[in-house]
């Protein structure tokens, strides 16, 4: 694809997000376009909001888990970059921020020394884990009702937008993170549930997956960085004032408010 289309595409999705305005998904006007332009796109993206200034958090795993996959109807995971922007402190969500978001539980890793693919394994980041601690991660696809391709959802940045973080760390070998339980509540109902093995198996499995998937790029997972593992539970759409509670089993709460 042509260096000037990307990034055309690039400010696009970057315009979408800034003013808060869905758009018409990029295949329906590139309808040839692939899972490799797609990420030629997110890195276009990713430098420009580097040369804004931002600063890169961790990346992150997507589409995951079946439930994922088959919600928004694609067939294999993808990752994304989070920000420093993009992570909230306090509990509220300013929904007047966003387009359309929803939330999912998550695991997040951080490592204590740096991870480099090929041929990674869920034990090698386990060992390599420092902490994980719970998190809810908000996505807000730019496209209108989170309809896209895989190119698609790739070029917007798997759709980050914010996150939560619980205060609860730990070392995962106090935990068996496959069967760790999640319960997802909207005002106080249940939403969705899930247990961490929703997630390719085991949410290091994914991790490895990334380290994995950046090898081709030349790039690596680093210690320090907050990495998402994708969502355990399906993403359930917020509205203004609802109240959300994650609980996961051994690894506390996480809760906010929707303003
Ligand atoms: C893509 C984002 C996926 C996850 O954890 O599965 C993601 C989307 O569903 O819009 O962050
Ligand atoms: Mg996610």
């Amino acid at each position: 694809m042509d260096k000037t289309v990307i990034k055309d595409l690039a400010r696009f999705l970057i315009n979408a997000e800034v003013e808060k305005k869905e758009v018409l998904k990029l295949t329906n006007e590139h309808p040839d376009l692939t899972v490799e332009a797609g990420y030629a796109i997110q890195e276009q993206l990713v430098h420009m909001k580097l040369e804004e200034g931002y600063r890169i958090v961790g990346p992150k795993m997507g589409l995951t888990s079946q439930a994922k996959m088959k919600q928004m109807n694609v067939n294999e995971p993808i990752y994304g970059y989070i920000f420093d922007y993009m992570v909230v402190n306090g509990q509220e969500l300013a929904i007047s921020d966003l387009i359309h978001p929803k939330v999912e539980a998550e695991i997040a890793f951080v490592l204590g020394k740096d991870i480099e693919g090929p041929g990674i394994t869920g034990a090698q980041v386990l060992a390599a884990t420092d902490y994980v601690l719970p998190a809810l991660e908000i996505i807000d696809s730019r496209y209108q009702n989170f309809q896209f391709t895989l190119p698609d959802v790739i070029a917007d940045n798997a759709s980050s937008s914010r996150v939560f973080f619980g205060s609860t760390i730990k070392r995962p070998d106090n935990l068996e993170l496959d069967l760790l339980g999640v319960t997802l509540s909207i005002n106080g109902q249940i939403k969705d549930l899930g247990a961490g093995a929703a997630v390719v198996g085991h949410p290091a499995n994914s991790v490895a997956m990334l380290a994995n998937m950046l090898a081709r790029k030349g790039l690596k997972l680093k210690a320090g960085q907050i990495i998402l593992s994708g969502g355990i539970t399906g993403a359930v759409m917020l509205n203004v004032g609802d109240s959300v509670s994650a609980k996961f089993d051994g690894l506390g709460t996480v809760d906010f408010i929707v303003k």
